[in-house]
């Protein structure tokens, strides 16, 4: 059976390990890849760049010619409206099973299944669920009973219910990074995930919805770990197969064990030896973790703080984490010559231009920092932040079916806040936060004296702000930011080159 598998805007490891457990059992797939650039709701949106580099005409084309005999699309709730749109050009023109499976499906099922152009929903993991309907669909029969898999039975949907979590995840095949090896430049960036789940349960994240649907249907372990032996063999293939220069480790925490962690950091640097990046939290960035990952050649921790506001953080964001850990993380990396970035999240409920002010004076000459991230709150279905925003009446029903319709902005846009007087106040600081890694403390404290940021909001927004982007990212190294910029660039040359083969007749 060959399997289609469409997605946008960035490599995608859930797609990955699909593919490789159906080529394991000898079905074959393919990439149909939209980099939907200035939109890829990864990096920058820019309204009319995006417009002026959309490439819809080719993946249009692709989806009418290419051989499928089921098309898969990983869905979360930025890409659900872009989902969507490409499944009902699909309908319009093959009658081709469809199949959404990921995170925003297992979210609202039923909403997702009330679109026609869907056919299958996969609810939880996919490693099992998508070979045995693709094992059915070969057979010719009916794929109606498959834990895991929603489907139309004479016009009605038929759910089934979800089947217990790998408990191993050693037993999965690697990801298979082929599928995106003409898309994407590997080469340059590669994304890995060695586990499942998470030690903590922030109101915002997706983990917080996941451990209670898993735990109410009694799935298995939350956090699952691949062992380090089995991630330090496929980062070894990465780099020997692949050539891979830069590898990102974009789970949630590096991992829930100090064990894991020590045993992976002593090991990495003599035999993957390529700097990495990953996310860090205040509590598992400290004295002890900071040196080691140093030593292991980690690049770049991209910490979360999110609000500088203890309160906030405790009530809103569930996050338990004091003002003295998130100071003691970066002390530890400024010790340990590790460069970081903070994320933060602007436009909470509660949140003052003092708790803003407290994190640029935080941050103001710090050696080590690359970036001061700016994330707009976007409210994402069924997550804590949600229930509490609608309970304490910040927002309505109709706002919560926008959010379960995919209809928010994407938190690198404005996310959920809408126009106004506090956006306007809040755009004061988001240059301000970008300037910061490179701007000398006295001058950020002049500028904050002075007011001067307040008159930021009368610039034009996104040119400027993705100009100091790229000044930045240039001045401090960011790599990641640094590929980000190189990846468009390969776009356009992949681009060039496929219109060349076109016009040659190849
Ligand atoms: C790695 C990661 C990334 C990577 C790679 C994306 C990917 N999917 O591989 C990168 C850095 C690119 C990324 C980007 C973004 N991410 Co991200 N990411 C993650 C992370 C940490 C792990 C995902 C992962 O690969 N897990 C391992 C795989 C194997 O598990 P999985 O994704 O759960 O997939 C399993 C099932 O869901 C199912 N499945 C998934 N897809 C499909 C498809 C079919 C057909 C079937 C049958 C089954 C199936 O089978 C899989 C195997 O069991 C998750 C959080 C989390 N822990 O899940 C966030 C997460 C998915 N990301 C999120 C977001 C918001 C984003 C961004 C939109 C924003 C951003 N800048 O971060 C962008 C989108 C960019 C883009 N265009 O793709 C949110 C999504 C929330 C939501 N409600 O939609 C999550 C849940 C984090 C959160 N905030 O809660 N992300």
């Amino acid at each position: 059976v060959k399997v289609v598998m469409v997605a946008m805007g960035a490599q995608n490891v859930s797609l990955e390990i699909l593919s490789a457990v159906l080529k394991q059992h000898g079905h074959q797939t393919e990439l149909v890849f939209d980099r939907a650039m200035f939109d890829d709701k990864q990096y920058m949106t820019v309204g009319f760049l995006k417009r002026l580099f959309s490439d819809r005409k080719y993946i249009e084309k692709q989806l009418r010619e290419m051989d499928a005999d089921l098309f898969a699309f990983n869905v979360f709730t930025d890409n659900y409206k872009w989902s969507l749109e490409m499944a009902t050009y699909i309908k319009q023109h093959r009658d081709t099973p469809i199949i959404f499976g990921g995170i925003h499906p297992t979210i609202v099922p039923e909403r997702v299944m009330r679109h026609q152009c869907v056919d299958y929903i996969c609810i939880g993991e996919g490693e099992e669920a998508i070979l045995e309907l693709v094992e059915q669909l070969e057979a010719g029969k009916p794929a109606d009973n498959i834990p895991n898999i929603w489907s139309r039975v004479d016009g009605n949907v038929k759910s089934n219910a979800p089947r217990p979590q790998q408990p191993n995840l050693d037993n999965l095949p690697r990801p298979d990074k082929d599928l995106f090896a003409k898309a994407w430049p590997l080469k340059g960036y590669c994304i890995t995930v060695t586990n499942r789940g998470c030690i903590y349960s922030c109101s915002y994240c997706m983990e917080n919805f996941k451990k209670k649907w898993e735990s109410d249907n009694q799935l298995g372990a939350f956090i699952r770990e691949r062992s380090v032996d089995a991630v330090i063999a496929e980062l070894k293939e990465l780099k020997e197969k692949y050539g891979v220069r830069y590898i990102d480790i974009k789970n949630n925490i590096l991992s829930a064990s100090r064990k894991w962690t020590a045993e992976f950091c002593e090991r990495y640097p003599k035999e993957v030896g390529v700097p990495f990046r990953i996310m860090g939290h205040p509590i598992t960035i400290n004295e002890w973790s900071a040196p080691l990952l140093k030593s292991a050649g980690c690049h770049h921790v991209q910490l979360g703080v999110e609000s500088m506001n203890a309160r906030i953080r405790k009530d809103f964001l569930l996050r338990s984490e004091s003002t003295e850990e998130i100071t003691g993380a970066i002390e530890a990396m400024e010790t340990a010559g590790i460069k970081y970035s903070c994320d933060f999240i602007l436009g909470l409920p509660g949140e003052t231009e003092a708790d803003l002010v407290q994190a640029i004076e935080m941050l103001a000459n710090k050696r080590r920092l690359i970036r001061a991230s700016v994330f707009w709150l976007e409210y994402l279905p069924k997550v804590a932040i949600t229930d509490m925003a609608l309970g304490e009446g910040l927002i309505d029903d109709a706002e919560v079916d926008k959010i379960e319709e995919g209809k928010h902005l994407h938190y690198m846009s404005t996310g959920s806040m809408s126009k106004g007087s506090r956006m306007t106040l809040l755009r004061n600081y988001h240059l301000l936060f970008r300037l910061l890694p490179v701007l000398p403390a006295p001058l950020i404290r002049l500028i904050l004296k002075t007011k001067l940021h307040h008159l930021f909001r009368y610039l034009p927004q996104s040119p400027i702000l993705a100009f100091v982007d790229v000044v930045v990212s240039y001045i401090k190294n960011d790599k990641w930011a640094k590929f980000a910029m190189y990846s468009y660039a390969w776009e356009l040359k992949r681009r060039a080159g496929s219109t060349r083969r076109q016009a040659h007749g190849g």
